[in-house]
């Protein structure tokens, strides 16, 4: 993994210098004190290289660390890598502030105080794990294995904390996909049997409600995109606010929140009125097309027009430049869908439209490419005859997902005691304190935990409700497990990591926290392995000779991208796995589950003189695990609420006014930033600040997540975070 300086690299850096030194000849002057001292470095600027995979979110870009006695100075995009393109954003860059942050967790520490008081005493490791081990065995023993509750965030190790949970015996897991994108996934499990990949990169009409991928970065989503806006390609933005991507795009249309499925039940009329889709494709792959022609009827553009605010010519404009693209047309699916109580068939009517414009396993359409198979070392979970015989939201939502739970019904459960009592949690990497709406709710959940494990890397407010935290290793200290990563057109490839600094304090590889937990619970067996030998299990899942080039690659390169991968053309016989076979334009499925069959259309019920308050993404942000980032900070300080210009004027309102922000959960007085252009009913604010921890002291403002309601989509279960109105005052 060690890359010593190469000769290219150095001649590479000395032009740099040289390039510096000309500017100064050119504009006439010697060069500074410090330029003079810009040079020297520059012409040995590191010591060594490392390849690793960056972790400041979920998109796992390639990175090469450069390192100076000892130490990371720097992190650069890794070329090889070809998911993000040689692309490593402003936070990429930050993680260097990771690591060495005088904030991060340095050793376990047990709660002596009150709950959520911040008072602390610093334990051993030994102590930390055994005491851990003992209270959850406590509580099974008390509730069953299942009152044990595991909640891991998007993590290269999660499917540790996964087995760990199995072999526990509880079938109570979550992970931020209930918070974020299980209405998309729910929706198009139902409509194509698949969670599709879209190719913006040989798109030529893109539609993107509900997405904002210049500032929500997703590889390699977001380059191709750009790629493919340089080609000529068309992107139709539709969000209440003006957002980056929106002001980049051919097309803005600034929605009515809530009211997407009124336009893609428009625009599919259109569609399907004047003729334009691709009968012969649609007969043979499509289910309920006669159910559907009916259902859409009633929304005429005019219609469309009253329910979204949108003008009627545009809605038949985007219809007709769509069909004209097609296949290469469509529909974003979207990532964070986590909106209203109906998302999931929000989401389903814009599958439903992708299904339309034939697009599936086309180039430039949804793609689902061939996986590279990785094995795993098999667990072989014990059995624990008294524990219940489900998950405690399975009976609280009409599609629940086979693998995980749902947050939002299963803190129901934790508060309610019903179907079974949860009164232990582990959380790994997630802080759905912060990031699950209602806080509130949150808070109460976890003061009705007997005991509470959180593993972070600082004291995040989930921590700080813990009874014990257990820091972490950052990634950069980090061996993990080879993780594949899809890579949309390009096709998918495979990272790991290998530690690139020391680990700083005394801190542990989750992966050994999981494994020490595992022991003194008694289930080592299902632990007894290292990281290395769990990596030659899951790389025997490929073809013999291909592993020698993969185990090369992941050292040489950082990234193993196969070739000759099958990227369409997947699906000739169009079979599909879905209730009838081909794509569910009507679900036979939600029919039988008493849920509408195709997508209805509900009004939403607008208090007067109120905002809908939405959340979204900043370029400098992610989530909640970057708000204390001492670089991050720097550039976005502050959590304003934003406002729709005109609507503020109306108010008596302008820009750095203080107001009082009031909802159904909390009031609180924030400053506003006044916005052009944006949907005069909608406000926005960023998720994160307002901490409960007092121990990240960078951070400070209101957060979000006391502001929003608790509601959940009707079908998924997923958070629904746009479902809250919000009234303002002048202070
Ligand atoms: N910089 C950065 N990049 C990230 C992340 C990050 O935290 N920071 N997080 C990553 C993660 S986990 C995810 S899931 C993705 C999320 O990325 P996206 O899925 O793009 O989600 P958001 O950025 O939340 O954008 C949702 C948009 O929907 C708009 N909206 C609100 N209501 C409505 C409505 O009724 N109709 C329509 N059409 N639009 C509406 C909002 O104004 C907002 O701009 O980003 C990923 N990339
Ligand atoms: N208000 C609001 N709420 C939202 C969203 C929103 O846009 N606004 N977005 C939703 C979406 S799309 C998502 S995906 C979820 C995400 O929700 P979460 O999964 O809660 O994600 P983060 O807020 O990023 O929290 C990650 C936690 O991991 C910790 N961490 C970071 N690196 C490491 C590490 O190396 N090891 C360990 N052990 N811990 C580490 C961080 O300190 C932080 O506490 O939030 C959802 N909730
Ligand atoms: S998008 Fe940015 S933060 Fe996310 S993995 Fe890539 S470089 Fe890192
Ligand atoms: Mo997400």
């Amino acid at each position: 993994m060690s890359v010593k300086v190469s000769r290219r690299h150095f001649l590479k850096a000395s032009s740099i210098a040289a390039g510096i030194a000309a500017g100064a000849a050119v504009s006439g002057t010697c060069p500074s004190a410090a330029q003079a001292n810009l040079l020297a470095k520059a012409e040995q600027p590191y010591d060594e290289s490392r390849f690793t995979t960056c972790d400041m979110c979920f998109n796992r870009c390639g990175v090469v660390a450069r390192l100076r006695e000892g130490r990371v100075v720097k992190l650069d995009p890794n070329p090889h890598f070809t998911k993000s393109r040689g692309m490593l954003c402003a936070r990429g860059i930050a993680g260097l502030a990771q690591v060495y942050d005088k904030d991060r967790l340095t050793t376990p520490l047990l709660r002596v105080g009150k709950r959520g008081e911040g008072k602390w005493k610093p334990i051993g490791w030994d102590e930390a794990l055994k005491l851990a081990a003992e209270r959850f065995l406590e509580i099974g023993k008390k509730h069953t294995r299942c009152g044990v509750m595991f909640s891991a965030g998007a993590d290269m190790q999660t499917t540790f904390c996964n087995r760990l949970a199995a072999a526990f015996g509880s079938f109570n897991t979550t992970t931020q996909e209930s918070l974020c994108l299980f209405s998309m996934h729910r929706a198009y499990l139902d409509t194509f049997g698949e969670i599709p990949m879209p190719d913006l990169k040989h798109c030529k009409y893109v539609l993107m409600p509900g997405s904002n991928r210049f500032e929500s970065l997703v590889t390699p989503d977001s380059t191709d995109l750009m790629d493919a806006l340089r080609t000529g390609a068309k992107l139709c933005v539709v969000d209440p606010r003006p957002t980056k991507t929106a002001l980049l795009a051919t097309d803005w249309l600034c929605i009515r929140p809530g009211t997407d499925i009124s336009l893609a039940l428009g625009l599919m009329r259109v569609l399907l009125t004047e003729n334009r889709i691709d009968s012969a494709w649609v007969a043979e792959h499509c289910f309920g097309l006669d159910e559907l022609r009916a259902h859409v009827e009633p929304f005429t553009p005019e219609r469309v027009s009253a329910d979204t605010g949108l003008d009627p010519v545009a809605v038949v404009r985007v219809a007709r430049d769509m069909a004209a693209a097609a296949p290469a047309a469509l529909v974003y699916p979207g990532r964070r869908t986590s909106d209203y109580t109906d998302s999931t068939q929000m989401r389903r009517a814009w599958a439903i439209l992708n299904g339309l414009l034939g697009n599936f396993d086309h180039q430039g359409g949804l793609l689902v490419p061939a996986p590279i198979r990785l094995k795993s070392i098999p667990l072989d979970a014990p059995w624990y005859d008294d524990n219940p015989e489900f998950r405690a939201d399975e009976q609280a939502i009409p599609l629940p997902f086979k693998e995980e739970g749902a947050f939002m019904p299963l803190r129901e459960t934790v508060l309610s005691g019903k179907p079974y009592p949860i009164k232990g949690w582990l959380t790994f990497k997630t802080n759905p304190l912060q990031t699950a709406p209602d806080r509130a709710r949150s808070r109460a959940m976890a003061e009705s935990m007997d005991f509470m494990v959180c593993l972070d890397i600082q004291m995040s407010d989930t921590a700080f409700m813990s009874d014990l935290v257990l820091p972490c290793h950052s990634y950069l200290e980090r061996q993990d497990p080879v993780q594949m990563l899809s890579g949309g057109p390009a096709g998918s490839c495979l990272v790991w990591r290998e530690p690139v600094v020391e680990p700083a304090h005394n801190t542990r590889n989750p992966f050994d926290i999981f494994k020490g937990l595992a022991t003194h619970m008694g289930l080592a067996e299902h632990f007894d392995f290292t990281i290395e030998q769990f990596r030659t299990a899951q790389l025997s899942g490929l073809p013999a000779g291909e592993q020698p080039t993969a185990l090369a690659a992941l050292t040489d390169k950082g990234v193993y991208h196969p070739d000759n991968q099958t990227i369409t053309g997947r699906y000739p016989q169009a079979k599909y796995k879905t209730s009838s076979g081909k794509i569910d334009l009507y679900s036979q499925l939600y029919k039988k589950k008493g849920l509408e069959p195709l997508p209805p259309y509900t009004p939403p019920t607008t208090p007067s003189n109120a905002f809908r308050l939405v959340v979204g993404r900043n370029a400098l942000i992610t989530q909640t695990s970057t708000q204390n980032n001492a670089l991050l900070c720097e550039l976005q300080a502050d959590n304003p609420l934003v406002m729709p210009e005109e609507a503020a004027a109306k108010l008596g309102l302008k820009n750095g006014d203080t107001v009082e922000m009031k909802t159904a959960n909390a009031t609180g007085r924030i400053v506003i930033r006044l916005e052009k252009g944006m949907e005069p009913g909608t406000v926005y604010m960023h998720s994160g600040y307002g901490t409960l921890s007092s121990d990240l002291t960078r951070v400070s403002g209101l957060c979000i997540a006391d502001f929003l309601n608790n509601s959940m989509d009707a079908i998924s279960g997923n958070a629904a975070h746009h479902e809250t109105w919000v009234s303002i005052a002048k202070v």
